[in-house]
């Protein structure tokens, strides 16, 4: 950069620095540690390379910044409001972690504009960040250097390479030479309970480069020495990790370097001190025009960056393409899903709802060029890949489909990262046991509401010999429990591929979906156009004047139906219900939930533990499932053994008539 104004450069870092210490002060909360100690980093990063235009946040070209040490949040606040983000005012820092601000305690995706993901539970950024880096490869394989052509920078600290997910991240990133990701590690040595060397001796560098990364250390206080890491960072053909040694809340004077500063004010006296050791006179919350002139300037360079993309966009020939894929346009996938339900319902299938699973996504996949599949190394179990799909490896993006190793974990975050890159839709599966493998990545599908779905297959004790360890029997509960996110399990084909629409069209809800090993007769054997999976649960059977009401989800809606007609030998009415997703129902109007559940008492049935039944059962109802783990056994066995039989149903049915 020519005319580089150093003094000028330490200047606009330390606005930084005086806008953490100030905010955190205000709220007597946050961490000015890590954004004073990184301050320099960051100033280098953005004045001298970030392409990004405050002015259109969600340009699909802008390079990637993913803080994934969150705690240090007023770092990027800082940022956005030196930058001139419209949505990052004073006021906002100001109001630092106050109910309402846009400035949370960590990062909050769709708080404010140029928030790329929501962090602040450690080493998710980075595995995220590795899910935008494969995006922009696997974008720039179908539209080229003209359209797509960006890099995502990731700023980690200790903590994010310390958390286990971070040897998934890395182990991916390495393997699939995202080129385009550049992570800059606080290597500060310091963390919450002290020094690092209470808690860890790795060689970072070498662990990074045992997995195939480009590494560098650079003094993290020395602009030029930074930017000449990241120049090398950039030129070099592998994801590259730069060590940046600093120090932590780097200019206050009595408490930089330890672990004080890490999540505490500094107090009135530091600040002071502090003020003195940076020299900077300004009041708080006060940044001198120079500066705000200065980092004006990196905005001005993205605006002209993004205005000669448009340009080429205009042109372009596949810009039609690219415009519909970025806006993720799902319009045609309802038609082609009930026009592939009406033969379902009269070909009557009888398979699993992972193979039924397959069979939808042939149609979904030949009508959403955007969708993008993938496992954790169980592609033959979960039945994740459709006809034609084609690998994406390294060096060759162009595919659809990704092998994401036995990283459950890493997959989840990954697919987050693919989601809020945009241009693409990912799904990914691994056995419903192992979800709990990524639960933190799940959960931040649904904190920051990207649809992203989850392929969860051999649901639970029908999966048979393989036993307790893999049968899942709390999983649905945990999962129901996670506020935004839609866990549906289909009874048949015909609601598994209903299911696969709410997925595929969902905007801001993550789907999982929750899929049977074991064959199932199709039950919805009338076609109906409208998608009942949407509605949460609805009446499969509706006798006049029902005496009880037999509620189940996937694989047991068949041993429901078996039960109702046991009962009606005997004379007694029982309606039928089938309740793919607690979430969607409980959304439904009062009186469609009242119509469905009746007055009649209820035997509720599912291979799981009954916690999570609660909007569907009162105390005085009955239910049919399990009470503890299940057992290695051929699946018909396991259904008898631990009593989830149509016989079982009959007898609580008739305790209640
Ligand atoms: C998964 C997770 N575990 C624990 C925490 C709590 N926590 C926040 S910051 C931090 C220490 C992180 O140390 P480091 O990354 O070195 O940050 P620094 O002290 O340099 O700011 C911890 C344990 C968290 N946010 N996320």
């Amino acid at each position: 950069m020519k005319d580089l104004d150093m003094a000028q450069e330490t200047r606009m870092a330390n606005a930084i620095r005086a806008l953490a210490m100030d905010a955190v002060e205000q709220a007597k909360s946050g961490h000015p540690g890590m954004p004073m100690g990184m301050a320099d980093v960051a100033t280098v990063l953005f004045n001298r390379f970030m392409k990004i235009d405050p002015a259109a946040p969600k340009w699909p070209d802008r390079d990637r910044f993913v803080l994934s040490a969150g705690h240090g949040s007023m770092l990027l606040y800082a940022l956005h409001h030196l930058l001139g983000y419209a949505d990052m005012d004073i006021e906002q820092l100001k109001a630092f972690r106050q109910l309402g601000a846009r400035t949370a305690g960590h990062p909050e995706y769709g708080h404010a504009d140029g928030i790329e993901m929501t962090t602040g539970p450690l080493g998710q950024g980075i595995a995220t960040a590795v899910g935008m880096a494969l995006a922009e490869r696997m974008k720039n394989a179908r539209y080229g250097d003209d359209l797509v052509d960006h890099f995502t920078y990731v700023i980690a600290g200790d903590g994010c390479l310390m958390e286990g997910i971070s040897h998934e991240a890395i182990d991916l990133a390495g393997h699939l030479g995202l080129g385009r990701l550049i992570v800059l590690w606080d290597d500060n040595r310091i963390t919450i309970d002290g020094d690092t060397d209470l808690s860890t001796s790795t060689d970072q560098l070498a662990r990074f480069a045992a997995s195939g990364w480009h590494v560098q250390s650079c003094d993290g206080h020395a602009p030029n020495d930074i930017a000449a890491a990241i120049e090398a960072a950039k030129a070099d053909p592998r994801p590259s990790m730069i060590a940046c040694r600093t120090v932590i809340g780097f200019g206050a004077p009595n408490k930089q370097g330890g672990h004080d500063v890490h999540g505490a004010p500094l107090g009135a006296e530091e600040i002071a001190a502090a003020r003195a050791f940076l020299d900077w006179p300004h009041a708080p919350f006060e940044i001198p025009s120079e500066l705000t002139a200065a980092w004006g300037r990196v905005a001005a360079r993205g605006a002209s960056a993004r205005a000669n993309w448009e340009a080429r966009l205009q042109n372009h020939a596949a810009r039609a393409d690219f415009i519909k894929a970025e806006a993720d346009d799902t319009a045609a996938l309802p038609a082609a899903i009930a026009a592939y339900k009406a033969r379902l319902s009269a070909d009557k299938p009888k398979v699993a709802t992972r193979k039924a699973s397959e069979m939808a996504l042939e149609v979904v996949n030949a009508t959403l060029p955007q969708s993008v599949g993938g496992s954790a190394d169980l592609t033959g179990s979960n039945l994740t890949r459709s006809k034609g799909m084609v690998s994406v490896k390294p060096g060759a993006f162009a595919g659809n489909y990704i092998h994401y190793g036995i990283r459950e974990h890493g997959m989840a975050a990954a697919m987050n990262g693919i989601a809020l890159h945009g241009g693409l839709r990912p799904y990914g599966g691994t056995f419903m046991a192992f979800a709990d493998y990524c639960r933190p990545a799940i959960r931040l599908s649904a904190l920051m509401g990207v649809p992203v779905t989850y392929v969860m297959t051999h649901d639970s004790i029908g999966l048979g010999e393989d036993g307790p360890t893999h049968q899942p029997v709390e999983h649905l509960a945990s999962l129901r429990a996670i506020p935004n996110l839609n866990v549906i399990r289909p009874a048949d084909a015909v609601e598994t591929a209903e299911a696969w629409e709410i997925a595929m069209t969902s905007k801001a809800t993550p789907n999982l979906l929750v899929l049977s090993r074991q064959n199932l007769p199709t039950v919805r054997t009338t076609h109906t156009a409208e998608n009942l999976t949407a509605r949460g649960a609805y009446l499969l059977r509706d006798p006049e004047d029902r005496q009880v009401t037999l509620i189940a989800t996937g694989s047991e809606v068949e041993i429901a139906l078996v039960a109702a007609d046991q009962l009606a030998k005997e004379g007694l009415r029982a309606a039928v219900v089938s309740a793919p997703c607690f979430e969607l129902f409980a959304a439904q109007p009062r009186d469609y939930v009242t119509k469905v559940l009746g007055t009649a008492p209820r035997v509720g049935c599912e291979a799981a533990i009954r916690q999570g039944w609660g909007m569907l059962l009162g105390p005085t109802d009955a239910f049919v499932g399990m009470t503890g783990f299940g057992a290695s056994a051929p699946a018909p066995q396991l259904y008898q053994h631990f009593n989830i039989t149509a016989e079982a149903i009959v007898s609580e049915a008739k305790n209640l008539i």
